[in-house]
């Protein structure tokens, strides 16, 4: 997969693409929503199919000359179905954001009562945070995790008798544990509300039998593709046969919201990639990597508590941890994400329950597993990672976040000066670049 043709013709672009092939080589990825996609998945997606259009679905176009992207789109959709084990799936949404929407705009009219997972408390912007139009569109009630992090299910069952939702979500962006699959199903049918699980993070953990399936449970499901999925950047949505049970239409609906309703033409070079990332989750080697993607993260959340860290809930069930920096001051998830970059470790700051701070200035960082074990990394290496990101924040431990915004800014524009200066920060960084050089990532590939 040589880029020469960009190379030859633009050579700012062609920088920007190596310098970013070699930021992923060289740096530790523990963004637990990101990933590293296979060549084949890469190779589909940059394929020729981006110059089709096919408003439709397979064998209803309204273009000609689709023969092709029918194939593509219904080797994709049979693999989606056969994968989460549903009867209807629809390959097209563009993201996973846009796909959430056409689920509300498929069952809910504007003012419908909808509940989901309060975003400070891990769940998605989209489950009706008050700065997502799912929050203003619509009548959000959240729930919220407890103090120990897991999810509140007595306020949920209590909030969904008094508020009768018509939507009830289950799935999060930053939720260490099982989802409680079986209780909302019962919340939700006590209250005639569909069940939609947003299994965007944990679908590769689905599939490979890692985690418990929704598709007994929820009416619809939907699922980002390009996270523990190893695939493209695409969602689909998938209706059950619990949900056909409710709504004998609800496959047609959600087909119909999808397009004419909220899109035009889709994506057919993210199908085609869908269609080999789906074949390549239903192999033994996949099944293999969702099994060590878990065992990694309890690896790195058994190592990083030897070293004092606290983690939301105690550790983990999953792909991810989230970890409560609360000790090292308000906040302090800004100066752990900028210091960790410095390094080469990248990260993401979070909010942990409860936070003190702000989602802008959160107090914990979020981690996860997925992209290193995909670079062969096993438990370890999880403890190598461990020791370099706890010298790393001892390193800073005396960073502490003023109250004024002010002050703030030409604080954090000091504190990035400083690691930038580092000595100590420069030699982890090197331990960095010597265990990523030992699990090299796109062998043989060329920019
Ligand atoms: N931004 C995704 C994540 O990082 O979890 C969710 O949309």
């Amino acid at each position: 997969m040589a880029v020469d043709e960009i190379k030859e013709f633009d050579a700012e672009l062609y920088d920007a693409m190596t310098g970013e092939l070699s930021r992923q080589r060289k740096s530790i990825e523990l963004i637990p929503s990101e990933n590293f996609a296979s060549l084949r998945v890469l190779e589909a997606s940059g394929s020729v199919f981006t110059n089709k259009y096919s408003e439709g679905y397979p064998g209803k176009r309204y273009y000609g000359g689709n023969e092709f992207v029918d194939r593509a789109e219904r080797l994709a959709i049979d693999r989606a179905k056969a994968l989460f084990g549903v009867p209807h799936a629809n390959v097209q949404p563009y993201s996973g954001s846009p796909a959430n929407f056409a689920i509300y705009f498929s069952v809910c009219k504007p003012g419908d009562v909808i509940m989901g997972q309060n975003l400070t408390d891990g769940g998605h912007l989209t489950h009706g945070w008050k700065t997502s139009e799912s929050g203003q569109i619509f009548k959000s009630v959240p729930y919220h995790v407890s103090a120990e992090g897991y999810i509140d299910i007595d306020e949920a069952r209590r909030l969904a008798q008094e508020n009768r939702p018509k939507l009830i979500w289950i799935g999060a962006s930053a939720y260490p544990r099982a989802l409680p699959l079986r209780e909302f199903s019962e919340i939700a049918d006590s209250v005639g509300a569909y069940l939609v699980a947003d299994i965007s993070h944990i679908a590769g953990l689905v599939v490979a039998g890692m985690h418990e399936s929704p598709a007994k449970y929820a009416h619809i499901i939907m699922t980002t593709t390009q996270k523990t999925m190893r695939g493209p950047r695409g969602a689909i949505i998938m209706v059950t046969d619990k949900g056909l049970e409710k709504d004998p239409e609800l496959a047609d609906k959600i087909d119909k919201t999808v397009f004419p309703g909220m899109q035009g033409g889709p994506h057919d070079h993210t199908t085609a990639a869908m269609a080999v990332a789906f074949k390549e989750a239903m192999s033994q080697e996949f099944k293999d990597y969702a099994k060590q993607m878990i065992l990694n993260s309890k690896a790195l959340a058994e190592a990083l508590k030897k070293h004092g860290f606290r983690l939301v809930t105690g550790g983990t069930d999953n792909h991810m941890m989230l970890v409560d920096l609360t000790n090292y001051g308000k906040g302090f998830g800004v100066f752990a994400q900028e210091a960790l970059d410095q390094i080469g470790i990248t990260v993401n700051k979070n909010t942990i329950p409860k936070d003190p701070s702000s989602p802008f200035y959160p107090s914990g960082i979020r981690i996860g597993s997925p992209a290193v074990t995909t670079r062969g990394m096993k438990e370890p290496e999880m403890e190598e990672i461990a020791d370099i990101m706890s010298a790393c924040i001892e390193e800073i431990k005396d960073s502490s976040l003023p109250s004024g915004k002010d002050e703030r800014q030409a604080y954090i524009r000091d504190f990035k000066k400083r690691i930038g200066e580092s000595a100590r920060l420069r030699e982890l960084g090197e331990k960095v670049i010597a265990l990523c050089d030992r699990f090299p990532l796109y062998p043989g590939l060329e920019y």
